[in-house]
Protein backbone atom coordinates (compact mmCIF):
# COMPACT_ATOMS: atom_id res chain seq x y z
CA UNK A 1 0.00 0.00 0.00
CA UNK A 2 3.16 2.31 0.49
CA UNK A 3 3.86 2.84 -3.03
CA UNK A 4 3.93 5.35 -5.47
CA UNK A 5 2.88 8.66 -5.09
CA UNK A 6 1.58 9.29 -1.38
CA UNK A 7 -0.67 12.32 -0.69
CA UNK A 8 -0.63 14.86 2.30
CA UNK A 9 -3.31 17.15 2.25
CA UNK A 10 -2.19 21.19 3.33
CA UNK A 11 -5.08 23.16 3.75
CA UNK A 12 -2.79 26.48 4.01
CA UNK A 13 -0.93 25.54 0.63
CA UNK A 14 -4.51 24.26 -1.29
CA UNK A 15 -5.84 26.04 -3.99
CA UNK A 16 -9.09 24.26 -3.92
CA UNK A 17 -9.37 22.92 -0.62
CA UNK A 18 -8.56 19.29 1.08
CA UNK A 19 -11.85 17.61 0.07
CA UNK A 20 -10.91 18.75 -3.33
CA UNK A 21 -7.67 17.56 -2.83
CA UNK A 22 -8.24 14.29 -2.07
CA UNK A 23 -11.14 13.77 -4.49
CA UNK A 24 -8.86 14.53 -6.80
CA UNK A 25 -6.28 12.11 -5.55
CA UNK A 26 -8.02 9.31 -5.58
CA UNK A 27 -9.24 10.23 -9.38
CA UNK A 28 -5.65 9.86 -10.09
CA UNK A 29 -5.77 6.55 -8.12
CA UNK A 30 -3.85 7.60 -5.03
CA UNK A 31 -3.83 4.47 -2.46
CA UNK A 32 -2.69 6.66 0.76
CA UNK A 33 -3.87 9.68 1.79
CA UNK A 34 -2.80 11.75 5.03
CA UNK A 35 -4.96 13.97 6.67
CA UNK A 36 -2.05 16.71 8.45
CA UNK A 37 -4.97 19.22 9.61
CA UNK A 38 -3.54 22.78 10.43
CA UNK A 39 -6.21 23.44 12.60
CA UNK A 40 -6.35 23.81 16.45
CA UNK A 41 -9.65 22.95 16.69
CA UNK A 42 -10.03 19.48 17.10
CA UNK A 43 -14.00 19.63 16.68
CA UNK A 44 -13.30 20.76 13.36
CA UNK A 45 -10.42 18.73 12.93
CA UNK A 46 -12.59 15.67 13.62
CA UNK A 47 -15.62 16.77 11.17
CA UNK A 48 -12.99 17.25 8.23
CA UNK A 49 -11.59 13.65 9.06
CA UNK A 50 -14.69 12.01 8.97
CA UNK A 51 -15.60 13.70 5.86
CA UNK A 52 -12.16 12.66 4.13
CA UNK A 53 -12.29 8.83 5.74
CA UNK A 54 -16.17 8.66 3.88
CA UNK A 55 -14.54 10.33 0.50
CA UNK A 56 -11.29 7.45 1.07
CA UNK A 57 -14.26 4.91 1.21
CA UNK A 58 -12.93 1.40 1.94
CA UNK A 59 -10.18 0.92 -0.20
CA UNK A 60 -7.69 4.29 0.05
CA UNK A 61 -5.73 3.84 2.62
CA UNK A 62 -6.54 6.61 5.20
CA UNK A 63 -3.91 7.85 7.68
CA UNK A 64 -4.05 10.69 10.43
CA UNK A 65 -0.76 12.84 10.96
CA UNK A 66 0.40 12.74 14.37
CA UNK A 67 -3.31 13.40 16.71
CA UNK A 68 -4.37 9.30 17.62
CA UNK A 69 -7.09 10.56 19.05
CA UNK A 70 -8.48 11.62 15.82
CA UNK A 71 -7.37 8.48 13.95
CA UNK A 72 -9.09 6.53 16.93
CA UNK A 73 -12.26 8.33 16.70
CA UNK A 74 -12.93 8.00 12.60
CA UNK A 75 -11.57 4.42 12.43
CA UNK A 76 -8.79 5.74 10.62
CA UNK A 77 -6.46 3.17 8.62
CA UNK A 78 -3.53 4.56 10.73
CA UNK A 79 -1.30 7.21 12.20
CA UNK A 80 1.87 8.65 11.19
CA UNK A 81 4.30 9.72 14.08
CA UNK A 82 6.54 12.27 14.19
CA UNK A 83 10.14 11.93 16.52
CA UNK A 84 8.21 14.03 18.92
CA UNK A 85 4.73 12.85 18.65
CA UNK A 86 3.11 10.07 20.79
CA UNK A 87 5.54 7.56 21.19
CA UNK A 88 5.04 4.26 18.67
CA UNK A 89 4.42 2.00 21.34
CA UNK A 90 2.02 3.91 23.27
CA UNK A 91 -0.02 4.83 19.97
CA UNK A 92 0.14 1.09 18.77
CA UNK A 93 -0.96 -0.20 22.52
CA UNK A 94 -4.12 1.87 21.42
CA UNK A 95 -4.39 1.60 18.10
CA UNK A 96 -4.09 -2.35 18.10
CA UNK A 97 -2.00 -4.60 16.00
CA UNK A 98 -3.99 -3.91 12.45
CA UNK A 99 -3.54 0.23 12.07
CA UNK A 100 -0.63 1.22 9.75
CA UNK A 101 1.70 3.13 11.77
CA UNK A 102 4.67 5.14 9.98
CA UNK A 103 7.15 6.92 11.75
CA UNK A 104 9.36 9.62 10.69
CA UNK A 105 13.43 9.62 10.67
CA UNK A 106 15.77 12.19 10.37
CA UNK A 107 19.09 9.90 10.19
CA UNK A 108 19.89 5.75 9.84
CA UNK A 109 19.99 5.09 13.69
CA UNK A 110 16.14 6.59 14.22
CA UNK A 111 15.06 4.06 11.11
CA UNK A 112 16.48 1.46 12.59
CA UNK A 113 14.75 2.01 16.05
CA UNK A 114 11.64 2.41 14.03
CA UNK A 115 11.76 -0.77 12.10
CA UNK A 116 12.82 -2.69 15.42
CA UNK A 117 9.64 -1.09 17.07
CA UNK A 118 8.04 -2.38 14.34
CA UNK A 119 6.76 0.53 12.47
CA UNK A 120 4.91 -0.27 9.65
CA UNK A 121 6.75 2.05 7.20
CA UNK A 122 9.56 5.29 7.28
CA UNK A 123 9.53 8.26 6.35
CA UNK A 124 12.34 9.80 5.31
CA UNK A 125 12.33 13.41 5.99
CA UNK A 126 13.19 16.55 4.85
CA UNK A 127 14.62 14.78 1.37
CA UNK A 128 15.25 18.76 0.09
CA UNK A 129 14.80 22.16 1.45
CA UNK A 130 11.53 22.51 1.95
CA UNK A 131 9.03 25.67 3.19
CA UNK A 132 6.43 23.98 3.70
CA UNK A 133 7.06 22.80 7.35
CA UNK A 134 8.77 25.07 9.45
CA UNK A 135 10.55 22.02 11.72
CA UNK A 136 11.41 20.22 8.90
CA UNK A 137 15.19 20.44 9.63
CA UNK A 138 18.43 20.20 7.80
CA UNK A 139 17.56 17.94 4.43
CA UNK A 140 19.25 15.06 4.14
CA UNK A 141 19.56 14.15 0.56
CA UNK A 142 18.88 11.18 -1.10
CA UNK A 143 21.97 9.39 0.18
CA UNK A 144 20.24 8.82 3.17
CA UNK A 145 17.46 6.86 1.70
CA UNK A 146 19.97 4.67 -0.01
CA UNK A 147 21.67 3.85 3.58
CA UNK A 148 17.95 3.05 4.69
CA UNK A 149 16.99 0.81 2.24
CA UNK A 150 20.46 -1.18 2.50
CA UNK A 151 19.67 -1.39 6.42
CA UNK A 152 16.31 -1.73 6.36
CA UNK A 153 13.16 -3.88 4.86
CA UNK A 154 9.94 -1.58 5.37
CA UNK A 155 8.78 0.71 2.99
CA UNK A 156 10.36 3.96 2.83
CA UNK A 157 8.18 6.99 2.00
CA UNK A 158 10.79 10.11 1.24
CA UNK A 159 9.14 13.34 1.63
CA UNK A 160 10.47 17.57 1.89
CA UNK A 161 11.51 19.66 -1.26
CA UNK A 162 10.43 17.03 -3.73
CA UNK A 163 9.16 18.25 -6.87
CA UNK A 164 8.75 17.02 -10.91
CA UNK A 165 12.67 17.92 -11.49
CA UNK A 166 14.18 15.76 -8.39
CA UNK A 167 11.97 12.95 -8.05
CA UNK A 168 13.51 10.51 -10.44
CA UNK A 169 16.56 10.56 -8.13
CA UNK A 170 14.33 10.28 -4.76
CA UNK A 171 13.07 7.13 -6.56
CA UNK A 172 16.31 5.48 -7.65
CA UNK A 173 17.76 6.29 -4.46
CA UNK A 174 15.24 3.42 -3.43
CA UNK A 175 12.11 5.21 -2.32
CA UNK A 176 8.96 3.52 -2.16
CA UNK A 177 6.87 6.09 -2.20
CA UNK A 178 7.32 10.06 -2.77
CA UNK A 179 5.10 12.77 -1.17
CA UNK A 180 4.99 16.29 -2.74
CA UNK A 181 2.77 18.76 -1.25
CA UNK A 182 3.38 21.87 -2.77
CA UNK A 183 4.35 20.69 -5.79
CA UNK A 184 1.01 19.60 -6.05
CA UNK A 185 -1.88 21.27 -4.10
CA UNK A 186 -0.76 24.74 -4.88
CA UNK A 187 -1.63 23.70 -8.98
CA UNK A 188 -4.80 24.23 -11.02
CA UNK A 189 -4.94 20.66 -11.66
CA UNK A 190 -4.22 18.24 -8.81
CA UNK A 191 -4.58 15.11 -10.42
CA UNK A 192 -2.95 15.40 -13.42
CA UNK A 193 0.23 17.10 -11.28
CA UNK A 194 0.02 13.80 -9.23
CA UNK A 195 -0.21 11.50 -12.47
CA UNK A 196 2.81 13.30 -13.40
CA UNK A 197 4.40 11.94 -10.02
CA UNK A 198 2.99 8.69 -10.67
CA UNK A 199 4.73 8.20 -14.12
CA UNK A 200 8.00 8.03 -12.79
CA UNK A 201 6.94 4.65 -10.87
CA UNK A 202 5.83 2.98 -14.29
N1 LIG B 1 7.14 16.56 6.66
C1 LIG B 1 8.41 16.68 6.38
S1 LIG B 1 8.75 17.78 5.16
C2 LIG B 1 7.09 18.12 4.99
C3 LIG B 1 6.36 17.35 5.88
C4 LIG B 1 4.92 17.36 6.06
C5 LIG B 1 6.56 19.09 4.01
C6 LIG B 1 6.76 18.66 2.60
O1 LIG B 1 6.16 19.57 1.74
P1 LIG B 1 6.74 19.90 0.29
O2 LIG B 1 5.92 21.08 -0.16
O3 LIG B 1 6.50 18.70 -0.55
O4 LIG B 1 8.20 20.23 0.45
MG1 LIG C 1 3.98 15.17 13.63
Amino acid sequence: MIKGYYFITDSDLSKKGNLSDVKSAIEAGVTVIQYRGKLDDTDRMLKEARELKEICGGKVLFIINDRVGIALSVDAGGVHLGQGDMPYETARELLGKDKIIGVTVHDLKEAVLAEKKSADYLGVSPVFTTTTKDDAGKPCGVELIREIKKNCRIPVTAIGGITLDNAREVIEAGADAICAISAVVTKDDVKGEIEKFQKFFD
